[in-house]
């Protein structure tokens, strides 16, 4: 009889535990409510606040793709089963969202379209990854927002090429984990990926290199593929690619990198380089700094360059922020160029890093032409600079706070543990990557407010943070899945989740249970080995 009950009392907590569903990152709360379940049918229609309409359609075709159900965008007054996007202002805060489910309906609440955006991912995970019939959904109360304003996934398109199809698919990845910000990085010493009207060499010459490095770029001798590789995005593609992420409440900020990081510039335009008389191409290894990256030279040439390319990007991407890179500016060839000496004389500028900072002042400037502000890696506080450019931060905490301390808002985008071209194992065998152990639960548990940021009361200066995709390493889109999953869920939950609902097991539990079916789903790779690999 005992042994009965207790397995009757077994029986029954598993079913309590079914009936809460799984949601990451995990929501601020949610709760099973009293009352008859919802059945989505081929009846049910989607019913939608105009101003959310192209959020009905992508929620429409998410449905269709994900369950087979394919529902009808009907009109308020169908009284069949509905699900509805509501636009109210009683869900203040920026992209928060409600989720009400009920016998009747789903209602989808928020004041903003990232916030219905969020909302439809929570109620996406409440469905079968599979196509159905009928799906019976608890009635839930789903109550959310973020807890940080800036949530961005970046990729380096340049090491490594990837196709349209492939940005969108990465803008979809984002989209599930609620970030709001796609860094997309543009340009390199190895190409040149946007096309530009303004100077066309950039494409003819900039976007294309001779041959790869093969292996890593320590190995010695070098080896390489002496395959010509390249290619840009055309304009058409990138208004695209812009839309695509517009429905899905995503913001692009691209990044076009000065002055250093210069080489395929320099390559279809020496005139912009400290040594014109030198062929310099496009280069074909990885790992440039102080190496061979060589950086634009302080010539009028140069400033009505980057005031033409800066303007062409801000005409193309709405963004209210632009990123001018600013990182790994050597400052070795400016000390050997006269011309670089003489304009430090000249407009009385204290060393190179004065000039680094006047690089910087300059693209801000013509950037403001524009009305847009600036992002920069965070060198761009080496020397003196309006703070209300924003500093990207990819060292430790220590520079954190000296951000703080100077007044700027940060982005926080630590190598360790947020640069996912690290490894994520200490497996001798595992697939080539650029240094460093980055594993799941570093990632997992990396705080993004420093402890000395909080001690000087200056946590506001916080804007969030972002993990970074460099792809020296990541030849294929497969290779960049298998480097980004899972720990791209891991970074989302930091970045959306309040800390006192973040569990490492309990997390691990749902990345097995709920998410590696989504990876499935999306037919991506992922590490799979993430349990055994510790933080150190
Ligand atoms: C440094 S971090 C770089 C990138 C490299 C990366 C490799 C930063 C702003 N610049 O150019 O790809 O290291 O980890």
């Amino acid at each position: 009889m005992r042994k009965f009950l207790l397995g009757l009392l077994f029986v029954s907590m598993i079913q309590a535990k079914a009936q809460t569903p799984m949601i990451t990152p995990a929501p601020v709360s949610m709760q099973i409510q009293n009352g008859q379940a919802f059945e989505l049918n081929q009846q049910t229609q989607i019913v939608a606040d105009p101003f959310f309409a192209a959020q009905a359609s992508y929620l429409q075709a998410a449905i269709q793709e994900q369950t087979g159900l394919s529902l009808k965008i009907g009109k308020k007054s169908s009284p069949a089963s509905q699900i509805q996007l509501v636009k109210t202002a009683a869900v203040a805060q920026p992209e928060a969202y409600q989720v009400q489910i009920a016998q009747n309906n789903i209602v989808l609440s928020a004041a903003d379209i990232r916030g219905i955006v969020n909302s439809i991912q929570s109620l996406l995970q409440l469905l079968p990854l599979q196509k159905t019939a009928t799906v019976s959904i608890p009635a839930l109360k789903i109550t959310d927002y973020p807890r940080f304003a800036y949530r961005g996934m970046h990729l380096d398109v340049v090491r490594h090429f990837f196709p349209v199809d492939y940005i969108k698919k990465y803008i979809d990845y984002l989209t599930f984990h609620k970030f709001n910000t796609f860094h997309w990085h543009l340009t390199d010493d190895q190409g040149w990926r946007i096309e530009m009207h303004s100077y066309p060499k950039l494409n003819s010459i900039g976007s294309w290199r001779d041959s790869t490095l093969i292996g890593h770029f320590k190995d010695t001798p070098a080896r390489y593929e002496r395959v010509r590789y390249g290619g840009y995005y055309t304009k058409k593609e990138i208004k695209e690619v812009i839309a695509y992420a517009n429905i899905r409440g995503i913001t692009i900020i691209p990044e076009i990198d000065i002055p250093g990081h210069s080489r395929a510039t320099i390559t279809a335009y020496p005139e912009f380089s400290t040594d014109p008389n030198n062929k310099w191409g496009v280069a074909a290894t990885w790992g440039m700094y102080n190496r061979q990256n060589n950086v634009l030279s302080p010539n009028p040439k140069t400033f009505a360059f980057l005031r033409a390319v800066f303007h062409e990007l801000a005409d193309l991407f709405p963004s209210p922020y632009i990123h001018l890179g600013g990182d790994e500016c050597s400052k070795l060839w400016w000390k050997q160029s006269a011309e670089a000496q003489a304009f430090i004389k000249a407009n009385n500028l204290k060393d190179e890093f004065g000039l680094q900072t006047y690089f910087i002042q300059q693209v801000s400037k013509y950037l403001a032409e524009k009305g847009r502000k600036v992002i920069g890696w965070h060198e761009i506080m080496e020397g003196k600079l309006d703070t209300s450019t924003i500093v990207m931060n990819w060292g430790n905490d220590a520079k954190a706070v000296e951000a703080a301390e100077k007044g700027y808002a940060i982005i926080m985008t630590p190598g360790k543990p947020y640069y996912f071209d690290h490894y994520q194992s200490k497996d001798p065998k595992d697939s080539l990557a650029i240094h460093g152990y980055n594993p799941l639960e570093a990632v997992y548990l990396y705080e993004p407010v420093p402890a000395g940021v909080r001690k000087k009361s200056l946590s506001a200066k916080i804007m969030g943070g972002q993990a970074n995709v460099w792809t020296e390493y990541m030849g294929y889109t497969t290779k960049v899945d298998y480097m980004v999953f899972p720990r791209m869920t891991a970074v989302s939950e930091t970045l959306w989740s309040q800390p006192e609902k973040k569990n490492y097991n309990d997390f691990v539990n749902r990345v097995k249970t709920n998410i590696i079916p989504r990876y499935q789903y999306w037919n991506s790779s992922w590490f799979p080995d993430f349990e055994k690999w510790r933080k150190e």
